[in-house]
């Protein structure tokens, strides 16, 4: 496999030693931020990782190969212009020889190549507002459904059709956990979400839980958790997904689309929250891997 997946040192050996560690994304470095702030978001992703115990493992698709825990330096090529790699983007991504930034989705594929079952993000991808006008469901919930692994985020992205990607995780055996909540956190705004499938107290409660769950031969668990700072942009979420849609804007463009428009409209407070909460949940998911090693 050496040729197709390079595993940094520290994580093979992690891997190989049963130790914790969290996979992290690259779609949101380079399409989730205005670059250069994306790579800041890993950065302090991968930080949070390690404090909680646990090695980070940020994965993308680099020099024909896929990397799973990319160096500083080479998280500065995710720009704008890498691909957005979705599961059925990686092999073609690395056969080509291009840069791919991985999605949840991706990066789950991505993880499961090597024994990797725990990962951060902001926010899950679903049901896009408006289905079937457009037919749109993130890749993310099929790679949930058939990979075991624990996502800790904040919930699905509120740009989506959150009640009904909720519906979609039950229809897919996939728990919704809520971190010492009892709603789905919605993104940005900590409340006003479906109630989960189940609360939960602490990370080592998850990490029993997703001990059982995949011994009885269960996939992926969400895990919500709210941000800490909690903001109400549900008006100007539904303003520019309309737009987003008047002007033709469809499949894997949308989600950066209405990112990118609410982090400038919003006069950068989507942004801030987004990149807070994207660290907290990278934290979770390792205190989580850390628990779970421990079992
Ligand atoms: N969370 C964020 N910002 C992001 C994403 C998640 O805070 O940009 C990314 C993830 O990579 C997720 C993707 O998998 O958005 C969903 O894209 P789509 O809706 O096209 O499947
Ligand atoms: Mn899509």
């Amino acid at each position: 496999m050496e040729h197709l997946i390079r595993v940094s040192d520290e994580v093979g050996a992690a891997i190989a030693e049963a130790r914790a560690v969290v996979a992290l994304e690259t779609t949101l470095v380079a399409h989730g931020f205005p670059a250069p702030a994306g790579i800041e978001v890993g950065l302090a992703s991968e930080a949070a990782v390690r404090a909680a115990g646990a090695v980070p493992a940020t994965v993308g698709v680099l020099d024909g190969r896929v990397v799973i825990g990319l160096t500083a330096a080479e998280l500065q090529r995710f720009t704008p212009e890498a691909r957005k790699l979705g599961p059925r983007d990686l092999a073609v991504c690395a056969v080509q020889n291009a840069i791919g930034a991985t999605t949840v989705g991706g990066t789950l594929a991505a993880a499961a190549a090597v024994g990797i079952r725990f990962m951060g993000t902001g926010g899950l991808g679903g049901v896009h507002r408006g289905f079937p006008t457009p037919p749109d469901v993130s890749a993310d919930l099929c790679a949930c459904a058939r990979i075991p692994a624990v996502i800790a985020s904040s919930g699905v992205k509120s740009l989506l059709d959150v009640p009904a990607t909720m519906e979609l995780l039950e229809t897919l055996g996939i728990p919704v956990l809520g971190y010492r909540v009892d709603t789905l956190p919605l993104f940005y705004a900590a409340e006003g979400g479906p109630p989960v499938s189940a609360r939960v107290e602490d990370a080592a409660e998850v990490a029993r839980i997703a001990d059982a769950h995949w011994r009885l031969g269960g996939n992926g668990i969400l895990v919500g958790r709210p941000p800490d700072e909690s903001l109400d942009v549900t008006e100007l979420t539904e303003d520019i997904v309309a737009e987003a849609q008047d002007r033709g804007v469809s499949g894997q463009a949308v989600t950066p689309y209405v990112l990118a428009a609410l982090h400038e409209r919003s006069n950068g407070e989507t942004r801030r929250v987004n990149r807070d909460l994207i660290v907290a949940n990278a934290g979770l998911a390792a205190e989580i891997a850390v628990a779970h090693a421990a079992l």
